[in-house]
């Protein structure tokens, strides 16, 4: 355990990425800013259909991304590692997956494999690369969990689709086409291949990132935890499953701890630099280079990490406010960071 949390240990900073199809919306349906949320919701927040949603990213074509400039955007701000969100929980997987035609190689006019062009850049520029992975949530896959199924008032478009009764918990959400399969059918044939796949074809993973630990059973967290094994490097958060697999460290979102309350834990905060962890069009809480320089010295006093949040857009950019941030980040690392 020790010798695998070494490097993570060291590296204080790292970088956060939530990319996918759900950046077209850029947080506005139609017509309408989403109210509630991170951006990379917006698909749950405003009920899209999954007809709907399916048709909007077979347009995703990001030709101005390079994985090389990510990269060396985190690099030289001082991050060691990337979290990358290669699928989240709108379903789409950001790599090439046979186990899901609804990934951005088989849908898309794009057909690159993001995940592959990351993992080089990184190998390349000695940045460690970990997958963010949605393992239950998946809103367009047969049979993936949902959270949030019902409408509320103050949603975005609460009429944009009609919602009918839901009987089974642990079934899909607003649109029928996510009920046409159970949950265990979507561990076996999405989930569990994909875990396969990401920990199989692109190299040694640094960390797998879990999110949302809900309704997973205890058998599938055991299955997901045993085919990890196998990968002795790989380190884990703590959002499989709670409260049994703890991972091996913790990760208190949008807030520092107290040092009181985490002695002798590894953790990470993961935060935004704007307001939402998917690009939104209209963010105007961009934080500042001081914000963020305080932050880390305040996590890294107390024996943290930053995993800092970037969300590109739809040609594959990071939006300027958040270079200029980091550039800012970058220079006060280079004069009173450790080399
Ligand atoms: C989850 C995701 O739903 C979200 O889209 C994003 O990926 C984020 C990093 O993780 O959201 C959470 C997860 C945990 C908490 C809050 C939001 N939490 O523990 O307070």
């Amino acid at each position: 355990h020790n010798e695998k949390m070494a490097w993570w240990r060291n590296a204080k900073f790292g970088m956060f990425v939530h990319w996918g199809p759900y950046c077209l919306y850029g947080g506005v349906y139609n017509g309408f800013n989403q109210r509630r949320g991170g951006a990379e919701w917006i698909m749950n927040r405003c009920k899209i259909p999954v007809r709907e949603y399916r048709a909007k990213a077979c347009t995703f074509n990001p030709v101005d991304f390079n994985a090389e400039e990510l990269v060396l955007t985190a690099k030289n701000a001082g991050m060691k590692y990337i979290i990358f969100t290669t699928k989240h929980h709108d379903g789409f997987a950001m790599f090439k997956s046979n186990a899901s035609e609804f990934n951005i190689v088989d849908y898309t006019p794009f057909k690159r494999d993001i995940v592959d062009e990351l993992a080089k850049a990184c190998r390349k520029h000695h940045i460690k690369l970990g997958f963010y992975y949605s393992q239950t949530q998946d809103w367009c896959n047969p049979g993936g969990g949902t959270i949030r199924k019902e409408m509320k008032e103050g949603w975005a478009n609460p009429d944009s689709v009609a919602i009918d009764n839901f009987t089974q918990e642990n079934l899909g959400g607003w649109d029928c086409l996510q009920r046409s399969a159970s949950l265990d059918d979507y561990f076996r044939k999405v989930a569990i291949p994909q875990i396969k796949e990401l920990l199989t074809n692109y190299g040694d993973v640094a960390v797998m990132w879990w999110d949302t630990p809900h309704r997973i059973s205890k058998e599938t967290a055991a299955e997901i935890t045993a085919e990890l094994a196998k990968y002795p490097q790989v380190i884990t958060n703590d959002r499989l499953r709670r409260p049994d697999f703890p991972g091996d460290y913790k990760t208190p979102e949008g807030r520092i701890p107290h040092a009181k309350d985490i002695e002798r834990v590894d953790w990470e905060t993961c935060m935004n630099i704007g307001s939402s962890w998917g690009y939104k069009s209209w963010e105007k809480n961009w934080k500042s280079a001081e914000t963020i320089i305080r932050n880390l010295n305040t996590i890294a006093a107390r024996g943290g990490n930053y995993l800092l949040n970037v969300g590109p857009d739809p040609t594959g950019v990071v939006p300027a406010p958040a270079l200029d941030c980091l550039r800012k980040v970058g220079e006060w690392m280079r004069v009173n960071g450790e080399a």
